[in-house]
């Protein structure tokens, strides 16, 4: 693997799950691997669990890590070719990227979508900035329109907690105030749509995803029903994709409570986390031995894991 900016770039799904449960039971099996390697991570934007979960991952490998927080500890990044940088910008991704590539072995990099202009954001602009100049691997660690370690952690965690075969995986939407962005329900669509699970989206009308990562998922406006029978509950709030970064309903009856819950067979709950409790999801939810919250985070460690042993074979 020479990058991981999505599922396009993963070859053997099933393997890289089984690698990261692998380094859940050995973390420290492949210290060698990284040794005098160093990976930078960039955050464009806030984080806790990709930041830490990430470096603990390299330091398993034996990496060193640099943290860098764009426009707070650095130079603020212009993005756009040919422009005349007169702006609030001091340094342009072009030096930047290559500079960062001359000290890191690998970059990381978290630039979340800005929500103003839908195909800019698509076009994942930062993300192919860097790769186009760093001039090393690059991992996504949340961009524009994806999560793809956080779908991997996701995919480890229902290998570890489903109890049937084939089990029913829903994703819901959840309500909030603040327009957040499309990438960690895409991401899930996306990688859903690769597993041998029976996936069932559902939102309020408005909230369709772009088509691209909803494939074949079956879409259902009528939460209930999609709850009825499901093995997992994956809750995720984001922003409208039609009419692109507004809230259009903020409906508290799209909150998973325990009453939903109950529709389930049992089902577990997931969410990527931040959570804002009782807005999106209630205490006794979360509270409850049904939810797998602080799992699937523990498990961003297995996931960063198995990513970064890939890229290394290859550098
Ligand atoms: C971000 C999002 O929704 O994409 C990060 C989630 C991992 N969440 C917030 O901004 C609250
Ligand atoms: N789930 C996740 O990526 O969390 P952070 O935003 O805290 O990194």
């Amino acid at each position: 693997m020479t990058n991981f900016l999505s599922l396009n770039d993963v070859t053997d799904l099933d393997a890289l799950i089984q690698s990261g449960l692998d380094a859940k039971q050995h973390p420290f099996a492949d210290q060698q691997l990284g040794r005098n390697k160093t990976m930078g991570l960039i955050f464009f934007n806030s984080s806790l669990r990709t930041r830490l979960s990430t470096q603990k991952a390299a330091q398993n490998l034996g990496m060193q890590t640099m943290v860098m927080n764009v426009g707070q500890d650095s130079w603020g990044l212009e993005m756009e070719e040919g422009i005349v940088m007169n702006g609030d910008k001091a340094e342009h991704v072009k030096e930047a990227a290559a500079v960062i590539g001359k000290y890191c072995d690998v970059i990381g990099i978290r630039a979340f979508a800005g929500l103003q202009d839908r195909e800019k954001d698509y076009a994942e602009i930062v993300l192919n900035q860097f790769k186009k100049y760093a001039g090393v691997p690059i991992v996504n660690l949340e961009s524009a329109t994806r999560h793809p370690l956080q779908s991997l952690a996701d995919c480890i965690t229902l290998e570890e907690f489903k109890v049937k075969r084939r089990p029913k995986v829903v994703l819901t939407w959840l309500p909030h105030f603040k327009p957040l962005p499309q990438a960690v329900a895409n991401s899930f669509c996306e990688w859903m749509n690769a597993r041998d699970v029976e996936f069932v989206v559902t939102h309020p009308e408005g909230y369709e995803l772009a088509p691209e990562f909803v494939g074949n998922a079956r879409v259902l406006h009528n939460q209930n029903e999609a709850f009825e029978g499901a093995d997992f509950i994956y809750g995720k709030n984001w922003s409208s994709y039609q009419q692109y970064g507004q809230v259009l309903t903020q409906d508290p009856s799209w909150m998973v409570t325990m009453d939903k819950m109950r529709l389930t067979d049992n089902g577990k709950f997931m969410h990527c986390l931040p959570v804002r409790r009782n807005m999106k999801v209630t205490d006794e939810v979360l509270d409850s031995p049904q939810s797998l919250v602080i799992e699937q985070a523990g498990n961003r460690e297995w996931s960063a894991q198995a990513v970064l042993k890939e890229i290394l074979k290859t550098i």
